[in-house]
This record gives structure tokens, sequence and C-alpha cells, in this order.
């Protein structure tokens, strides 16, 4: 197996990875026995909120994270696209009238302005509800018990006390004038939780000793908090033709974030704590980690 060390760069491994996932998420959406009975619209739904650009830094985690478990590219991909499914799923509701309103997404119409709305909620349900299938699919893991697992820590990271709960807390935030530690728990929900399971997923499917798993969850906490703030930091900042959808939203929406907070200096130099913070946990893994690490740097510094 390659180390990380073999890699020419960082954004050559996140590219890398970013192929490999979607050819996979391309066949989940294509495959004839899978697809077969699936409405063309919807289908065509799916596939367009799925397969038109992002980062695919989650699935780039789970791979990331599995190798780091000495597990190849190839028995975490299933993994990884799940995970995409979920995040694909949540942008597209995110986008809705009912919730942030978004015309643009990933520098393209979002899926309720190319289709409609009713399309968009159920290409929504419905990458949801692959995300699982796929999960409980033998050819994920061989061992019922770490499919089991999988899913359990999925759910719990998107559903009620996950994304799926940050989301609502971030909805009655508007005015509510919450404390540091108020925004920082909505944000590790809503965010963080499905960054934390995407580093956690690699030593779920490796079976890793306790150890190493809690040091990955470790990394994937700050590291979901520091996309977070980033992405706040755009928020105030950024140049939407780059950020691929509209900026200066939150404001606007009188939206609780550490920038409206502490202000984008102070935001910022938190952010170098969080960076610091996530690459500390990974002392356990030494050199081998050294991609993570990059992954922690390019969070931190991210301009889209
Ligand atoms: C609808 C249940 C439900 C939840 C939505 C994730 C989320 C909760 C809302 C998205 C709103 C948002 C912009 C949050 C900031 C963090 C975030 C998820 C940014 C988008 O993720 P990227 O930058 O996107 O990884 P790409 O396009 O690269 O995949």
């Amino acid at each position: 197996m390659q180390r990380p060390s073999d890699y020419q760069s960082f954004n050559q491994r996140l590219q890398g990875c970013a192929t490999l996932i979607e050819r996979r998420l391309d066949e989940w959406l294509t495959a004839p026995e899978k697809g077969e009975a699936v409405p063309g619209r919807l289908n065509e739904a799916m596939r367009y909120a799925v397969l038109g650009g992002g980062k695919r830094l989650r699935p780039f985690l789970v791979l990331e994270s599995a190798r780091l478990c000495c597990l190849p590219d190839e028995a975490a991909l299933n993994v990884g696209a799940a995970l995409e499914c979920i995040h694909c799923y949540s942008l597209v509701h995110d986008d809705l009238p009912a919730m942030d309103d978004d015309d643009l997404r990933r520098g393209r119409p979002t899926v309720h302005k190319a289709f409609d709305e009713a399309t968009a909620i159920l290409a929504g349900d419905a990458l949801l509800t692959l995300a699982f299938e796929i999960l409980a699919d033998p050819e994920t893991h061989p061992d019922p018990g770490v499919r089991s697992a999988l899913s359990l820590e999925l759910a719990r990271s998107a559903g009620r006390a996950g994304m799926a709960g940050g989301q609502m807390l971030d909805f009655r935030a508007p005015g509510a004038n919450l404390s540091e530690t108020e925004i920082l728990r909505l944000q590790s929900m809503k965010t963080g939780s499905l960054i934390c399971f995407a580093c956690e997923a690699g030593a779920i499917l490796a079976c890793a000793e306790t150890a190493r798993r809690n040091a990955l969850v470790a990394y994937g906490g700050a590291l979901g908090l520091a996309f977070q703030l980033a992405d706040d930091l755009l928020d105030a900042e950024g140049d939407a033709a780059l950020v691929g959808k509209a900026v200066a939203k939150d404001h606007g929406a009188g939206k609780a974030t550490l920038v409206s907070l502490i202000g984008a200096d102070a935001a910022r130099t938190r952010l170098s704590q969080l960076e610091a913070q996530a690459c500390d946990a990974l002392a356990p893994f030494g050199d081998a980690a050294a991609t993570l690490i990059a992954a922690a740097h390019f969070v931190a510094n991210r301009k889209h």
C-alpha cells in the first residue's frame, strides 16, 4: 500500500479520492439492478444533486482514516459514497425555500430550481435512504456487526442529535443571542457530526483498537468545528463566484456565528487553534498521519 508521503501533494490525493468516489456514486445511481424501478425524474434529480461537483471532503476523510488503519481505498469506497449521499441530501434540503432558500449551489442552480420543490424533497429523501442501503450491502463489509456499527454511527451523526438536530437549533437561533458554548454545540451538531463520522469510519471499518478510534474522533471533532468556522469566515468575507453559492447570508439572516460574536480576527485565531488541536490528536499515528494533517490545513485555509 502507498504511504501518504508517496503522494506528490494533498490536492492530488483529494482529487484522486473524488474521482474514485464519483465513479462509485455513478454506479450506485445507475446500476440496472438498483435503478430499474426508479422513476426517471427522481433518478435524474438524485444524479444532479450528487454528481455536480463538490470537494468530496467527507469521502476523502473516510478513505484517509481507513488508510491510516491500514485499509486500501477500495475497502472504504462504499462508506464514502454513503456519506456523500447524506451530505448531498442535506444540501438539497438546506437550499429549499423553507430553509435557506438558495438559488445557487456548487456554481449551478439548486435542485429545486433545476427541477421543482417536490422533486428536490423526494431526491433528498431518497439519497438519505440510499445511504443506509449502501451501508447495509454485504459488499460494504463482510461482517454484519461492522455494517451495523457503521449504520448506527451514521444515523446518530445525521439525525436528531446530529446534523438534523443542529439544523433545528440553527433555525431557532436568529435573534436568540447564543453564547459561544451554544454556538459551538450547534455547529458541532449541524456540520461537525458528519465530518466526525467520516474520520471515525475508517477505524470502524478496520475494527481498530479504541485508542486509535478515539484519536480519529478527537481529530474529527476539532476538524468539524474548524470547517464550520472557515465557512462562517467565507460567508462574511468570501467571494460568491469562488465559493459557488451566495455569501453574506448569515449576517442578513441574523444567524449566530462565532464570527458575529467575537469578530473575524478573533475567529481566525480560533481557527488556527482548532487546526493545531486537530493535528495534535493524530500524534498516536506519527508520520503516517501526514495527509490528514494536510487536510486540517486545507480546511482551515480553504477559499471555497
Ligand atoms: C437539511 C437536515 C438538513 C441539514 C442541513 C449541512 C447543513 C445542514 C446545511 C448546509 C448549510 C451550510 C452551507 C453549512 C455550512 C457547512 C457546509 C455543510 C458547507 C458545504 O459543505 P462543502 O463545502 O460542500 O463540503 P461541497 O459542495 O464541497 O460538497
